[in-house]
């Protein structure tokens, strides 16, 4: 899979480096690029923003930088991302079906937001998605990009060592994950659940699956139904 990043702050990539993530890109599976919206101004001051039309508060992303960054960055195959609070919400099956894509182009904006324009001209040339990590506000798509880019990676055929893991964890089958422990079987005071020691396959998946259901009820009961 081949994605791009294009930002007013592309040092935001830079921790890609780190991690699981660098390694799937040393070992090619994932070719990653991180490009300053800046340069594709064409004014002394690098202008990327500008007062909206209508009035308000803050400032709107120019059209024209980011009609020319697309105009280098996309191809026919790509399918572009805008990180927006007011877009759809990301979610493991989103992110699923997103590691299937070929290209992957994050379009982060900042400020007020990016002028409509150059959404609706991407989508005259591509695949494209306004997408929200949730319902809260960041200051720009940034960190939300790279959550994103994180959740989608993961679920790339070859990127992680153990495919189970991937089919067990939370929102894989709409429940939250069950809780684990690990050695020692007594720590200051607390015990591990008896059952978990039994040995018995068919009761210790009975007790994880009422634990699930028990911990979205609690954590998540929008989950539920
Ligand atoms: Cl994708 N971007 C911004 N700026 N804020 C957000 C978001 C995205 N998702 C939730 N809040």
């Amino acid at each position: 899979m081949r994605i791009d990043a294009i930002s007013i702050f592309p040092d935001y990539f830079n921790v890609l480096e780190l991690s699981l993530l660098g390694k799937a890109k040393q070992s090619g599976l994932i070719e990653f690029q991180a490009h300053d919206l800046r340069s594709w101004t064409t004014d002394k001051h690098k202008t990327v923003d500008d007062s909206p039309y209508g009035g308000g508060a803050g400032m709107v992303m120019k059209p024209e930088p980011w009609g020319l960054a697309f105009d280098d960055v996309l191809t026919p195959k790509s399918t572009v991302i805008f990180t927006t609070p007011a877009g759809i919400p990301f979610t493991q099956k989103l992110a699923q079906e997103l590691s299937t894509r070929e290209h992957l182009v994050f379009a982060c904006g900042r400020y007020e937001g990016i002028d409509q324009r150059v959404v609706e001209n991407a989508r005259s040339e591509v695949e494209v998605l306004e997408i929200s990590i949730g319902d809260y506000v960041l200051n720009g798509g940034e960190v939300a990009a790279l959550a994103m880019l994180e959740a989608i990676t993961r679920l790339m055929p070859g990127f992680m060592g153990n495919a189970e893991s991937i089919v067990e964890e939370s929102h894989s089958d709409g429940l939250l994950e069950y809780p684990s422990y690990t050695k020692p079987q007594s720590w200051r005071g607390l015990e591990v659940p008896e059952v978990l020691l039994s040995g018995h396959h068919a009761e210790i998946e009975k007790w994880r699956r009422a634990q699930s259901v028990e911990r979205t009820r609690q954590n998540r009961p929008d989950l539920i139904d």
